[in-house]
């Protein structure tokens, strides 16, 4: 590999954001124990470079982190600069260029990886009792959280027992003791449906988990594609080309050639600990954790010099939002256009912590079916609620296709002025419901449920109004010649 594709090579993405000047490299000793997080979350906040961390308090010479791997940036036009550039895209792509790529190759026949006999991420190797966390360096994110996080940005490799499916999944694990991590391995999702499959055969789960991961792969890890969809065929078609991967030292998993670093073991099917709590992608942590699934780490593997990347997930945007909520955008839009809806964009709204998706409805279209308002919700809610990735997501906004739904603050006055307060809203009250959000009771979060609501924010069909704007109230020719001499007026 020697000019390596950087959607497909995580240090060859860090090299293109130090050059585009969206990755800044700290000289300075930083201590992972919160420092490395308050920075990386005034990035987040202030959408300020990514921090490239090159001396940790306490960390073996050369171990070092990637603060907001994916967070917004201010260079001009590049705001999904750092989003677009883990699918090889342009750094000035639009949300709905981003989208329309990602929903491309959902219908692209998938490219499965490539087993290559050695790579990077297996330059350097620690096996059974030589295996110590402790070794890397696992930071505290937040003050209130429960424990010191490895995996924020990283995923998961498990296989069904068949082989038939291998399933790449995001999520996060807490460092237990040095050869152990903790973490959820939620039902509902594909690592803990495929830990089920193992646990019937009364065996642990075999397991890897890269970090460091090729970005194209990490993002895909983290988009809900249906069961049975293997995510790294995905990745091959997003790319186009396969991933190279390389055979763990020790269970027959394959994980990315090119990783930073890669733990290898098991997930165990009976063993629980204490995780948590962490700032999570609502924006709150709360004040106690719970027992998840333990994961034991049977042999180390990393590149020369490697790099942690991490989510410091909270207060948007970080990359809860910015790839978690790309990617289930990316999955709605593509399910409720396949069922024939009259969909023309959806969009998780970075600001909206991935706890609702605005999708806008092609107005001609819907014309053409002669739907009622009633029609339209009913048909989203039956499409999108009993999915995959309709369950993440409990607020659904309607709007009409003259909002750009990618702009939150079209998206605010549209449910200002369009919603309807007595008439407006439509709740689904057994919508199986994501057990995470705020508001829910602890009933509701022990039982899963807690329900879906539709918002109503399309216009009346015999709405008369134009929207009084630069782009709505002026000629067409006007507009251009007052773009044109914008700066003589002295702008
Ligand atoms: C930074 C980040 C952290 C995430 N953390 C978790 C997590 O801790 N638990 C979880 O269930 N999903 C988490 N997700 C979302 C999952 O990756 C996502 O729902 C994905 O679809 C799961 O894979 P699956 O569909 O193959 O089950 C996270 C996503 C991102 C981007
Ligand atoms: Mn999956």
């Amino acid at each position: 590999m020697s000019h390596p594709d950087p959607s497909l090579d995580f240090r060859a993405f860090l090299d293109e954001l130090l050059a585009a000047g969206d990755a800044v490299a700290i000289e300075q000793t930083v201590d992972p124990h919160l420092e490395v997080g308050a920075i990386t979350r005034r990035a987040y906040e202030t959408h300020a470079q990514a921090p490239l961390f090159t001396s940790l308090t306490g960390a073996e010479p050369g171990f070092r982190i990637l603060g907001a791997p994916a967070g917004l940036s201010s260079l001009p036009g590049e705001r999904h600069g750092r989003i677009a550039a883990h699918f090889g895209l342009a750094r000035t792509s639009t949300p709905r260029e981003i989208l329309e790529h990602l929903v491309r190759a959902m219908h692209a026949e998938p490219v499965p990886p490539v087993v290559v006999p050695s790579g990077p991420s297996q330059q350097n190797v620690a096996v059974g009792d030589a295996v110590d966390l402790e070794r890397l360096p696992v930071p505290l994110l937040h003050q209130e959280d429960g424990g010191r996080y490895l995996g924020t940005y990283g995923f998961h490799v498990v296989q069904s027992p068949d082989g038939a499916w291998t399933s790449w999944s995001v999520a996060r694990t807490m460092l237990h003791d040095r050869r152990t991590l903790v973490g959820p391995a939620m039902p509902q999702q594909h690592i803990g449906m495929i830990r089920q499959m193992w646990s019937e055969r009364g065996e642990h789960t075999p397991w890897a988990m890269v970090l460091g991961a090729p970005p194209a792969a990490l993002a895909a890890s983290a988009m809900p594609l249906p069961e049975q969809v293997n995510e790294d065929g995905y990745v091959g078609a997003l790319t186009g080309r396969p991933v190279e991967v390389v055979r763990t030292l020790t269970n027959g998993l394959h994980v990315p050639a090119s990783a930073e670093i890669v733990l290898e073991g098991y997930l165990s099917s009976d063993e629980s600990a204490p995780e948590g709590p962490m700032g999570e992608y609502h924006g709150y942590a709360f004040p106690e954790g719970k027992h998840q699934p333990v994961f034991h780490v049977e042999a180390v593997t990393w590149r020369d010099a490697p790099v942690l990347p991490v989510c410091v997930a909270g207060l948007p945007p970080e990359e809860n939002h910015t790839v978690w909520g790309t990617m289930i955008s990316a999955s709605a839009l593509d399910l409720l256009r396949t069922a024939g809806l009259p969909v023309d964009l959806a969009w998780c709204s970075y600001e909206a912590a991935t706890c609702w998706i605005v999708l806008s409805i092609d107005r001609a279209r819907r014309a053409a079916l002669g739907w009622t308002r009633r029609q339209l919700v009913d048909a989203v809610a039956e499409v999108l609620f009993p999915s995959h990735v309709g369950w993440m997501v409990p607020k659904v906004i309607l709007v009409d296709d003259d909002i750009d739904i990618t702009d939150v603050n079209q998206v605010v006055w549209a449910l200002a002025t369009r919603n309807h307060p007595a008439t407006g809203q439509y709740v689904f009250p057994d919508a199986p419901g994501i057990p995470m959000v705020p508001y829910l009771t602890p009933e509701e979060v022990r039982t899963a449920t807690g329900g879906k609501s539709v918002t109503d924010c399309l216009l009346p069909e015999d709405f008369r109004g134009t929207t009084a704007s630069f782009r709505g109230s002026y000629p067409q020719r006007l507009q251009e010649q007052v773009l044109a001499d914008w700066h003589r007026y002295g702008y």
